[in-house]
């Protein structure tokens, strides 16, 4: 429709009827820019606005959200939920963090921590402007080893490596790589401009994927995406997916996985 058909103000567009959309929802994946994903409050959290990216009501098997959380807003008391483990890493400004009895830690931006099952999470912004904080939960598939153990970190004790032998490839594990004990990853995943994925994969894990810095076209199934930073994409087991750096500087991306349990 061309936009004058529609009578609006001068200089007024109506989003989406006459531009483009970047979202896009799938039976195997989800593409979801940040202006799309509306405010939701939460009963445990206080001064706080939740954004849902993925659910089980978009054929995710975890939760992943970003925590808009304002001075002195946050936890109403340490939330758990049995069998259930969390995982938060700090978008931007910062929290005060607690995971069962551990001390309490000042986490800033890149600063994460993880609960396991059933153990309680508290979260409180003791600072000056909102913090954002990317959360996520997973039903723990508990096998015959004791759960992992509570972890409050910074990316910048993780070490950046690269298994690939392709230059200007980088990962950084921020649970402890190969442990069986945890049942999904998160990592950090870095691109210098001209890498990709030595091939197109499509297996069975399932990704989040919330973008970091950069941008970049990501191919989900048989279409290609451009992404920015803070676009999510979920992505269901099987997706067939690709990525390529397409700005001057590198592109960096956080991506869940779970891994180490068996299928029948
Ligand atoms: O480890 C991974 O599955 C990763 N290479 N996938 C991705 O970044 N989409
Ligand atoms: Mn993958």
């Amino acid at each position: 429709m061309h936009p004058h058909a529609l009578n609006l103000p001068q200089g007024r567009m109506l989003p989406g009827a006459v531009g483009h959309n970047r979202g896009v929802v799938r039976p195997n994946y989800a593409f979801l820019p940040p202006e799309g994903v509306l405010k939701s409050r939460l009963p445990h959290y206080e001064a706080t606005a939740a954004r849902f990216l993925a659910a089980p009501a978009l054929g995710a098997r975890f939760a992943q959200f970003v925590l808009e959380i304002e001075p002195g807003g946050g936890t109403r008391a340490p939330t758990a939920e049995p069998g259930i483990q969390q995982f938060h890493y700090v978008l931007s400004g910062s929290v005060v963090a607690q995971v069962g009895d551990s001390a309490a830690a000042e986490l800033t931006a890149g600063g994460f921590l993880y609960a396991p099952p059933g153990v309680p999470v508290s979260l409180r912004n003791q600072g000056s402007r909102q913090a954002r904080v990317l959360g996520l939960r997973k039903r723990y598939e508990s096998i015959g080893l004791p759960p992992p153990q509570p972890i409050l970190s910074h990316q910048d004790q993780v070490p950046r490596t690269n298994h690939t032998g392709l230059e200007g490839r980088g990962f950084q594990h921020l649970l402890p790589f190969g442990d069986l004990a945890f049942d999904f990853e998160m990592n950090l995943m870095w691109f210098a401009p001209g890498t990709f994925f030595p091939a197109i994969e499509t297996h069975i894990m399932e990704h989040g994927l919330y973008m970091l810095h950069g941008q970049g076209l990501y191919l989900l199934g048989t279409e290609w995406h451009e992404i920015w930073a803070e676009d999510f994409i979920w992505m269901g087991a099987y997706c067939p997916q690709q990525f390529y750096p397409t700005g001057p500087d590198e592109a960096a991306y956080l991506l869940y996985k779970d891994v180490n349990r068996d299928v029948a």
